[in-house]
């Protein structure tokens, strides 16, 4: 079974001084360096949003970031400004080892839905085309790192478990937003999906 390293998000923006900050988030880039050489294929994914996106606050009158409002797809949380098309916040942490990828998936373009991760967007059907990537690979045994441990790492490990991949994260190659006991509640769902949590 051929393994793929699947590295969530590691951008500017997601880094201590950037725009939607994950604590710690950089302390991980040199063991993600360090892991990518133990797989058959790595993948890096990078939130890539409009500076009209629907998941800012600032495209919200009288919201706040961190308010959740009820998108057509249900719940949203909304976020400060962060990895804007083109701008350096969008871009990776410049230590990471971004050329060891094979693929770089981008998702979150699309004005009116998020897309936490990396195979869906936020309405649940919307498909990034990962899966069929790593399908049409044979890439099926999947590990998880990157940021946010809560978010975007949950979501994609939730997902890929829902289809049919081995799903595992390394808790030591990620960090968490931890928004109201998000970290806690992320962890039981994947643990729910069948995601091997290490
Ligand atoms: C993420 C919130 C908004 C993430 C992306 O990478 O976990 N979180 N956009
Ligand atoms: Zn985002």
């Amino acid at each position: 079974m051929a393994s793929a390293l699947i590295v969530i998000d590691m951008q500017v923006d997601f880094c201590p001084g950037g725009r939607l900050a994950v604590a710690g988030g950089d302390e991980i880039v040199p063991v993600i360096n360090d892991l990518m050489a133990d797989y058959d294929a790595v993948v890096l994914t990078q939130d890539w949003h409009p500076d009209d996106h629907a998941s800012f606050a600032s495209n919200h009158t009288g919201a706040a970031p961190f308010n959740v409002v009820q998108m057509p797809y249900g719940p949203q949380v909304l976020w400060p400004d962060h990895c804007i098309i083109g701008t350096e916040g969008a871009g990776f942490h410049p230590a990471l080892a971004v050329d060891v990828a094979d693929l770089v998936v981008r998702k979150g373009f699309r004005p009116q839905i998020d897309s936490y991760s990396s195979f869906f967007e936020n309405d649940r059907t919307t498909p990034t085309g990962l899966a069929g990537y790593l399908r049409d690979r044979g890439l099926s045994d999947l590990t998880f790192v990157g940021l946010a441990h809560d978010f975007c790492v949950a979501w994609s490990a939730i997902d890929a478990a829902r289809l049919g991949f081995r799903a595992r994260v390394i808790e030591q190659a990620a960090r968490a937003i931890d928004l109201d006991g998000s970290l806690d509640r992320a962890r039981a769902d994947m643990r729910a999906a069948g995601v091997v949590l290490t």
